[in-house]
């Protein structure tokens, strides 16, 4: 199964570029680590980022809900990427009908397929969706999350669910590169696995001082996530940077460097 290989054994073969740099990136940093900026000013946004860049393989964006976006601030990111070394995933959550969400990836205000090697979307449609992204997406080696599961109390993207978006995903490997999940997906809707198949699991709800926010998040340690659940990259937000407002140099690093460090050991106990 894909996670008793290290990062670098599955970078080696994997065939979707964007997948292949994650993994690489992973490999080259020793981290695992995701934040996910949910700031609403670029101001801090770009500060974030550039404070946790060394930390982290991949940045997660909620672009729609900076209120000073400018198309220059997609230019800043793409330097801070290139600077620290780290994939750019758009945490779009698309959901709409092949034709819109196409529409929606390309065009618009943020022109994500532009910029973003990952974005993500749910599986509800049905398998349009994937194809509706891929005709925008696949011809730039960008790379599709499907969310299979959620982090939150209550979803409902449970049982035949899960099971759903995992054959909508085997039917486009070329694209669909993973999921948003809470643990490994091999075992589900087996009916029809490729023993070489290999999608990146990236688990949100990852918090180390707290088990919840109050809004229906549920937070798992990265031991929890890495090693017993199997996951690929931990994403982590407000337990690196709070509200994200008046930002702490030294404390966002330090929270930075601290879960880094714990993603990386709960990596190395799973593969020995
Ligand atoms: O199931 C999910 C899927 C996602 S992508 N649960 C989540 O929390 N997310 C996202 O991860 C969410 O939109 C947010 O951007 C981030 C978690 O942030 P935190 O501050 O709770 O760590």
């Amino acid at each position: 199964m894909a996670h008793r290989q290290t990062y670098a054994q599955r970078a080696a073969k994997h065939p979707n570029p964007a997948a292949k740099a994650l993994l690489e990136t992973i490999e080259r940093k020793k981290t695992n680590l995701c934040v996910s900026v949910d700031v609403t000013k670029s101001d801090d946004f770009l500060k974030v980022i550039d404070l946790v860049g060394p930390y982290v393989c991949m940045v997660k964006t909620h672009v729609d809900i900076i209120e000073d976006f400018a198309p220059t601030l997609i230019e800043r990111l793409q330097e801070l990427s290139v600077n620290h070394d780290f994939v750019i995933f758009e945490d779009r959550k698309f959901a709409d009908i092949g034709n819109t969400v196409a529409l929606q990836y390309a065009a618009g205000v943020h022109k994500i397929a532009s910029w973003a090697h990952l974005t993500n979307a749910h599986p509800v449609p049905g398998p349009g969706i994937v194809s509706g992204l891929a005709a925008v997406g696949r011809p730039l080696g960008r790379g599709l999350l499907l969310l299979a599961e959620m982090s939150t109390k209550g979803s409902l993207a449970t049982g035949a669910y899960t099971e759903a978006a995992v054959r909508m995903a085997r039917e486009h490997r070329d694209f669909v590169v993973g999921f948003i999940a809470q643990r490994r997906m091999e075992s589900v809707a087996t009916e029809s696995v490729d023993p070489e198949e290999d999608f990146l699991i990236l688990t949100p709800g990852v918090g180390l001082d707290t088990r919840g926010d109050g809004m229906g998040q549920q937070y798992r340690t990265p031991k929890e996530v890495i090693t017993e659940a199997g996951c690929d990259v931990i994403i982590v937000g407000r337990g690196i940077y709070g509200k994200g407002d008046n930002v702490d140099v030294q404390a966002v690093q330090a929270q930075a460097e601290r879960y880094r460090a714990e993603g990386w050991a709960a990596y190395l106990a799973r593969i020995q």
